[in-house]
């Protein structure tokens, strides 16, 4: 009740799914992605069923000074961060051999997945250390685990957030009340897992709603883990 979230991602699939769930406990929750009309659906849905209302940001995230302007909005309005998590994602181009990706797709697999994920740790590393009990959250993906032919940019981008936030959460170790971890969410039923495997029949996958509790529980003032990588998949 009351703790402020940033949430990216926000529009749809297993985001906006994290959305509802922390405006269900009363969370101020400042939600972004690009699509606004998803964003402004979203907020009426939130608000239908009692939550608090969003703060809209429909923008892209690789807009410069973008994340420093929301980070400084935040402050200014409640002074801390208490959950941040980082879920855009962006596959980067259809599967594709390594050699043969457009520079524009390797382009967004890093720029959403890896880089916009490292410009929040720097605008809300102080934010979050305000806070009594700061958390963040990054959805990762088992594909950065071992060698998947065709997901070049996506599975090394990943990879890569994974070494990242690793060493963020070491490197604040003992030093705050900060719990910093990844999730890799299995196969959930999304735009992402859709364009990724067009034949698959969603119905037959876990969904957003699914999974949403284990971010939650991941966002928790009692949550123990830290510098984790937290599997949903059984
Ligand atoms: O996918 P989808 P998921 N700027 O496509 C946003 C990981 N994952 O929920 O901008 C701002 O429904 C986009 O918003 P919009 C996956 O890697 C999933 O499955 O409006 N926002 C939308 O809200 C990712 O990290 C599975 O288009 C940008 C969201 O990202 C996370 O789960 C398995 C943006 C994508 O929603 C959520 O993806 C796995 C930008 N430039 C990992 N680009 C799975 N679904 O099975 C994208 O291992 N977004």
């Amino acid at each position: 009740e009351g703790r402020v979230a940033l949430v990216t991602g926000a529009s749809r699939g297993i985001g906006a799914a994290v959305v509802r769930a922390m405006a269900a406990e009363g969370a101020e929750v400042v939600a972004i992605a690009r699509t606004q009309g998803a964003l402004e659906e979203l907020d009426d849905q939130v608000q239908s069923a009692g939550g608090k209302q969003l703060v809209l940001v429909p923008e892209d995230l690789r807009k410069p000074g973008l994340i420093e302007q929301v980070a400084a909005a935040i402050f200014q309005r409640w002074g801390r961060l208490d959950v941040l998590v980082g879920n855009a994602g962006a596959i980067g181009g259809g599967l594709t051999p390594v050699a043969q990706h457009a520079p524009d797709d390797w382009d967004e697999a890093f720029s959403v997945n890896l880089t916009a994920n490292w410009r929040l740790i720097r605008a809300c590393d102080p934010l979050l250390r305000m806070a009594e009990a700061g958390r963040a959250v990054f959805t990762t993906s088992g594909i950065a685990q071992g060698v998947h032919p065709f997901w070049g940019p996506y599975a090394a981008s990943k990879a890569a957030l994974e070494t990242m936030v690793k060493t963020w959460a070491a490197e604040v170790a003992n030093t705050t009340q900060l719990r910093i971890n990844l999730l890799d969410p299995g196969v959930v039923a999304t735009r992402l897992r859709s364009i990724a495997f067009p034949g698959e029949d969603p119905a037959k996958l876990a969904q957003p709603a699914d999974v949403a509790p284990r971010f939650l529980g991941l966002c928790l003032p009692d949550c123990h883990h830290h510098g984790e990588i937290i599997s949903v998949a059984p």
